[in-house]
This record gives structure tokens, C-alpha cells and sequence, in this order.
């Protein structure tokens, strides 16, 4: 079941932008953070207040078809309100990667397999090593595993 509800724009024109254009392309224009040439991924998540959908771009940290999100916010001291969000309700979650867009169950990793994935995530986008040096709170790490019985769109239609 794809999440549904009311859409609500990021309140940051850059990051709303990023969204419209990549959605609109499936990441063929707005794929990549600007500047980087790095890639980007889309996360729909529930407001866990308003009920309210809100679209988040994030690093791709890509690996066996898993898709890591890392609450750095720029090394803010805060954690991103769709990291609190995603705690209220695991589920409550869908991935855009280029054209693949699938459901998918959030959990905070912890231990060796964070410390695994906390190294790939450092390989994708070099300044997630900055980011944790400049605030005192412990970055966290979520793995994004798509739910069985979500296909992409393609396969939905087939
Ligand atoms: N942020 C990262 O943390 N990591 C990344 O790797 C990353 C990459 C990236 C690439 C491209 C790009 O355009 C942006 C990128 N960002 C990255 C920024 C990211 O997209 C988010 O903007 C950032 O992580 C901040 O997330 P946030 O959830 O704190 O967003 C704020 C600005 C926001 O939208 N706040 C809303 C608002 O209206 O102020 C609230 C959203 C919300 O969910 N509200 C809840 C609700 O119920 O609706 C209630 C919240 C409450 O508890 O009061």
C-alpha cells in the first residue's frame, strides 16, 4: 500500500525544488545534491503531529538493494524532525531511486552493522565524517529495506 495523505512542501525552497524537479525527471534533473555530483534518493514519511505527508531528499547510500538514511542535517546539534517521524512509525515510508519507487520499513542500525554502513555512507558523501566531527550528538543511521509485495511501478503494471 502506498503511503497516502496530504503532501506537505518542505518549508526550505532548495529542498522543495530538489524534490518537484526530481519527481517530475525520476531524478534525471534534481538527482544529485547540487554542487556534488552526488546522487540523491527521495523519503516519504508521515508527520508524526499533522498526519501529513513531507518528501525528504537524502544521500543514495546504496548497497543489495537497501537504502541507508542518515539524519546528519549538516551537522546540526538537533536531529531532523523525519528521523523523530520515522521512530513514531517505521512504516510508514516510501523510497524514490531515479524511476524505482517502493514501500519500505525504516530501523536504526547500531553496532558492527552501523559501523559498516557508516563507512559506506562516508565513501557516498565524504563531509558525513565533518558533519558528526562538528556536533556533539550521535549521528543517526536508518536502513530503508523495501517491504515484499512492493514493486516498482513497472512491475505493478505488468
Ligand atoms: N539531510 C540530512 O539529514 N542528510 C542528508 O544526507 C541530506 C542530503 C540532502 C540532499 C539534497 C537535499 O536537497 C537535501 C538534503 N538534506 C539532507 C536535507 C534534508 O532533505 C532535510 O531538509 C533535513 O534533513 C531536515 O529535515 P527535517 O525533517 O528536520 O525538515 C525540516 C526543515 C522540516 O521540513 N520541517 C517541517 C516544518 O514544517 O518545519 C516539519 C516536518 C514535520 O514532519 N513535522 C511534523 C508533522 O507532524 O508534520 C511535526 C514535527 C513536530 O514534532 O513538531
Amino acid at each position: 500500500m502506498p503511503l497516502e495523505g496530504e503532501y506537505e512542501p518542505s518549508p526550505d525552497a532548495w529542498v522543495r525544488d530538489q524534490v518537484e524537479r526530481y519527481e517530475a525527471t525520476d531524478g534525471r534533473e534534481a538527482g544529485t545534491l547540487g554542487g556534488t555530483g552526488r546522487p540523491v534518493v527521495i523519503f516519504t514519511t508521515r508527520g508524526n503531529r499533522s498526519g501529513k505527508l513531507r518528501k525528504t531528499p537524502l544521500m543514495r547510500v546504496e548497497h543489495d538493494g537497501a537504502h541507508l538514511m542518515v539524519a546528519s542535517k549538516g551537522g546540526a546539534p538537533s536531529h531532523p524532525v523525519w528521523y523523530h517521524n520515522l521512530r513514531a512509525d517505521p512504516t510508514a515510508l516510501m523510497v524514490q531511486d531515479g524511476a524505482d519507487r517502493f514501500d519500505a520499513t525504516a530501523r536504526e542500525l547500531e553496532g558492527d552493522e552501523r559501523a559498516e554502513w557508516w563507512e559506506r555512507a562516508v565513501a557516498a558523501f565524504p563531509p558525513y565524517a565533518e558533519y558528526q566531527r562538528n556536533t556533539d550528538r550521535r549521528i543517526p543511521v536508518l536502513l530503508a529495506e523495501r517491504r515484499t509485495g512492493s514493486g516498482t511501478d513497472a512491475e505493478e503494471q505488468s
